[in-house]
């Protein structure tokens, strides 16, 4: 078969300085994986890409607290994360990391292309120095009031309440994050930036064909309030020593500005992984770039990110959707390391397996608007949902085929319910065509609802041996849902579809050509479970952990 579109899904590249929470996962990697695993199932072509983000000032100070140099932290810490996203099962075709020598390359490559097309020029800036470390300090290491929503814990490069990026003397009473202290003056110094105000219309023309393309409401009209009052050149060189050096006379003290190497790292990783394919997904006409994140991340993807690729002048693809997130809240706070908010990936994995975080955490991924994560709402979607919806019809089902199995002729179903199934089915693909993921999950559990509606209208087990023909139509049916299940719940829960599947003798990936097989039930003996409760205790147990 030949495809012609090519995809490319990315995730936001985490710091590679502490583990992620499941704030981060479920804003941008788990959506990526799941739609990447159910264009897995269509049999498309495409790659998954993500890695580690290892440059940056955190990560520096951290090397220094930590006594370690800032490549060794970060390595470390990549390590980490990347085995943890395996336990979580995420099928990256690469998880790479951004201080590669490839990713330098490519970072090399678009900062000559940019300056060659005339995007690059030499800008005054002043920065803060903090007269008590005697030290520069980047725009993340100084905390303010937000001149414009007035979010007190402002960071000096941009405002995590609003998402405004901001400069850093413009926050109100700033302060330095190494010493706490305000004793900070703004010194003269050289940077270069791109000059963005050039590429204001191109930019503009990017957003409004391409917000076309399922790019939910909120990241459409906020992409369009970023660029709303014009653009300014924006700097993409920094004052100090950990990440990219800058090729140029005059900046040896310079290293290129983190976002700027992170963004190019989504070509640099797949470079990465295939060194003669990558050019095949970046640079063509046939690819749909489709990109997850958190909102937080938003204004550098849909503003500074366009306006590298184009100045670059490469014919590199652009975003085709840009899949921004809302927050998943704890306590109605954000998620955040540093405040104690919230899950780390590890303790997530130590309470549960990876299926039921994927399933409950996509099943309130915050796509339109915050969402607010407890574990009382774990256990309901756990136990109610899991469980009972979709868990005892399995093996409720099981149960019946295998206690019966001389009785149930192969064949026969109830026509009735075809075009219903047909219906879900369909509905599950549209919603995932149009990106609605947490919409396709419930158009899974309407499958399971259907299923057990079926069990509980026609009562099977009292026709078994008295009305054998009836008896078999229903089974059939109530099988067949099962076998759906167990392919279309493989984005979200691949363990359970690997279980379901087993069933029928199957030990492939799954794909959706696999709906339309004959299938044959092969039960050795009572299947286990697939999902089991939540207890009461196991909850009462983590909030008082976690308070
Ligand atoms: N590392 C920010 C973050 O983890 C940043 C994303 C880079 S994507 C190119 O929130
Ligand atoms: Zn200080």
């Amino acid at each position: 078969m030949v495809y012609l579109v090519k995809h490319i899904i990315t995730a936001a590249l985490p710091y590679a300085y502490s583990i992620p929470h499941l704030g981060n996962f479920v804003g941008s990697i788990l959506p990526a994986d799941v739609y990447f695993k159910y264009l897995n199932l269509k049999g498309e072509d495409a790659i998954f890409i993500c890695g580690s983000d290892q440059h940056g000032t955190p990560i520096e100070l951290k090397a220094i607290q930590a006594k370690k140099s800032p490549e060794e932290l970060s390595e470390e810490m990549h390590r980490t994360i990347n085995e943890l996203f395996a336990g979580f099962e995420c099928s990256f075709t690469h998880y790479g990391k951004t201080h590669s020598e490839k990713n330098k390359e490519e970072v090399y490559e678009i900062f000559n292309a940019l300056k060659e097309g005339g995007y690059i020029k030499e800008v005054e800036r002043t920065q803060a120095y903090c007269n008590f470390d005697k030290r520069f300090l980047i725009d993340r290491l100084i905390e303010g009031t937000c001149p414009y929503c007035g979010y007190k814990s402002a960071k000096g490069d941009q405002c995590d309440n609003c998402g405004k990026v901001l400069d850093a003397k413009d926050l109100i009473s700033p302060m330095c994050m190494m010493c706490g202290r305000s004793d900070i003056s703004f010194l003269a110094v050289k940077a270069l930036a791109i000059a963005l105000d050039k590429l204001e219309k191109e930019i503009k023309s990017f957003i409004m064909e391409n917000s076309k393309n399922n790019w939910p409401k909120t990241v459409t009209n906020k992409s369009l309030s970023f660029i709303s009052s014009g653009l300014q050149p924006r700097d993409i060189t920094r004052n100090m020593s950990w990440g990219f050096k800058v090729p140029e006379k005059g900046f040896e003290d310079s290293v290129f500005y983190v976002w700027f190497d992170a963004l190019i790292g989504y070509i640099g990783i797949t470079r990465e992984w295939d060194e003669k394919r990558w050019k095949d997904y970046w640079i063509s006409n046939e690819t749909k770039l489709i990109q997850f994140m958190g909102k937080d991340n938003l204004e550098f993807h849909a503003v500074m990110w366009p306006g590298m690729l184009i100045g670059s002048g490469l014919g590199f693809a652009l975003p085709t959707t840009l899949k921004a997130s809302e927050y998943l809240t704890f306590k109605s706070m954000k998620f955040s390391k540093s405040k104690g908010t919230g899950i780390d990936l590890r303790d997530a994995l130590r309470i549960l397996d990876a299926d039921y975080w994927r399933f409950a955490l996509m099943y309130l991924y915050p796509e339109t608007a915050d969402t607010d994560f407890s574990f009382e709402m774990l256990q309901e979607i756990v136990n109610s949902i899991m469980n009972d919806k979709i868990g005892n019809l399995v093996q409720r089902v099981f149960k019946l085929c295998y206690m019966h199995k001389e009785t149930i002729s192969e064949g026969m179903m109830l026509e009735q319910y075809r075009p219903k199934i047909d219906e879900i089915i369909e509905q599950y693909k549209d919603r995932f065509e149009k990106l609605e993921l947490r919409e396709a999950l419930r158009s899974l559990i309407g499958l399971a609802e259907l299923g057990n509606q079926i069990v509980s209208e026609s009562k099977p087990w009292e026709l078994a041996g008295s009305d054998n023909e009836s008896f078999s139509r229903i089974m059939n049916t109530l099988k067949e849902i099962v076998y759906d299940i167990g392919i279309l719940i493989y984005p979200f829960s691949p363990n359970a579809s690997r279980k379901i599947l087993e069933s029928f003798s199957i030990d492939k990936e799954p794909n959706m050509g696999m709906l339309l097989e004959n299938i044959r039930i092969n039960l050795k003996k009572d299947p286990e479970p697939i999902f089991r409760k939540i207890k009461d205790k196991d909850i009462q147990q983590e909030l008082q952990d976690k308070g």
